[in-house]
């Protein structure tokens, strides 16, 4: 069970508006929700022993990592490289059909290959040059508010262990196969970069009501956005991309059951988040990254200024 230090520093992580001035002041092991090395009875892992042991190896090498140095080198098994290969492999055929055009632009410049899984140091060396962005390892599932916050310092967190191998279509939480196959190729992307970082933007000082609505926000453009290509819907959102069901049933649903679309509207109501039990049923879509970046940033002030965020403030942000 947690223990109550835990818990303390959890409420602390939702009501305190403080506003970290580097990136180490931002914790990447202390505030995990869920997963991480504990997985819940309904996760695929749950009665394999060696696989919990395995991820709590990879989680403690994550805990020691210190920004500013490289992401420390994981040696995957021929297991974990065959279930890297099978993710790879099947989500490679629908991208073309299902994939906006950004995505498809940066793709190549990743070099994935089913025999290797890529190395977080690598991937954050190519963002770093393409948009200024780094990758830091994390222990698991980051509280929102620590998560959201590191967007402003162009910092995504990222996990490192790689799902369990009874699903690889499908997995509830964020994994290397997520973060590699969803959110690296995007981020390259300089509209879509821009994009997060004015949620992280956003997500300084705001309460602990505005953080969830961010959360939201977050969720339904970074992690399950959709865009508009002329008359076509394509997926942006990095737990479409790394989901070999999802990208499936985002464009053609099941049976006779579809999803819903709707406009993204930052100030609006957002709807409850479908998590750990199957596919969203509603997805917002976006006219383009631009005219979401403005729309977010419109939205940034408004919160700036009813949290008295100043311009002050912000300036550690450079
Ligand atoms: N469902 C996604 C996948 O299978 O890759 C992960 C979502 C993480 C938020
Ligand atoms: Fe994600």
């Amino acid at each position: 069970a947690p223990s109550p230090e835990k818990e303390a520093s959890k409420a602390d992580a939702w009501s305190s508006t403080r506003i970290p001035k580097s990136i180490n002041e931002i914790s990447n092991g202390e505030n995990i929700l869920g997963f991480g090395a504990n997985l819940s009875a309904d996760h695929p892992g749950y009665n394999d022993e060696e696989y919990k042991r395995r991820r709590m190896q990879i989680v403690e090498l994550a805990k020691q990592h210190v920004p500013g140095q490289p992401v420390p080198y994981v040696e995957y098994t021929p297991a974990e490289t065959a279930v890297w290969g099978e993710v790879l492999t099947k989500l490679e055929k629908l991208y073309p059909d299902f994939a906006c055009k950004q995505f498809l632009d940066t793709f190549s410049l990743f070099n994935f290959r089913p025999d290797r899984v890529p190395q977080l140091q690598d991937m954050s060396e190519v963002l770093q040059q393409r948009t200024g962005w780094t990758i830091r390892p994390v222990a698991g599932l980051l509280h929102p508010r620590d998560f959201l916050n590191g967007l402003a310092f162009r910092t995504f967190h990222s996990t490192q262990y790689i799902r369990h191998g009874s699903n690889p279509m499908y997995t509830p939480e964020p994994d290397i196969c997520h973060e590699l196959l969803g959110h690296v190729p995007m981020l390259a992307d300089p509209a879509f970069a821009d994009m997060a970082y004015s949620i992280g933007l956003a997500s300084l000082g705001a309460s602990k009501e505005d953080c969830w609505h961010l959360t939201k926000l977050y969720w339904y453009t970074v992690e399950f956005g959709v865009i508009k290509e002329g008359e076509q819907l394509k997926a942006f959102g990095a737990g479409i991309l790394s989901s070999f069901g999802e990208l499936e049933w985002f464009q053609h649903g099941k049976g006779d059951q579809r999803p819903v679309f709707e406009p993204l509207d930052p100030f609006g109501k957002l709807t409850k988040m479908s998590y750990k039990d199957g596919f969203q049923k509603k997805y917002y879509v976006a006219d383009s990254f631009e005219d979401l970046s403005a729309k977010i940033k419109e939205y940034a002030t408004y919160l700036h200024n009813k949290n008295k965020v100043t311009s002050l403030d912000l300036s550690i942000l450079q």
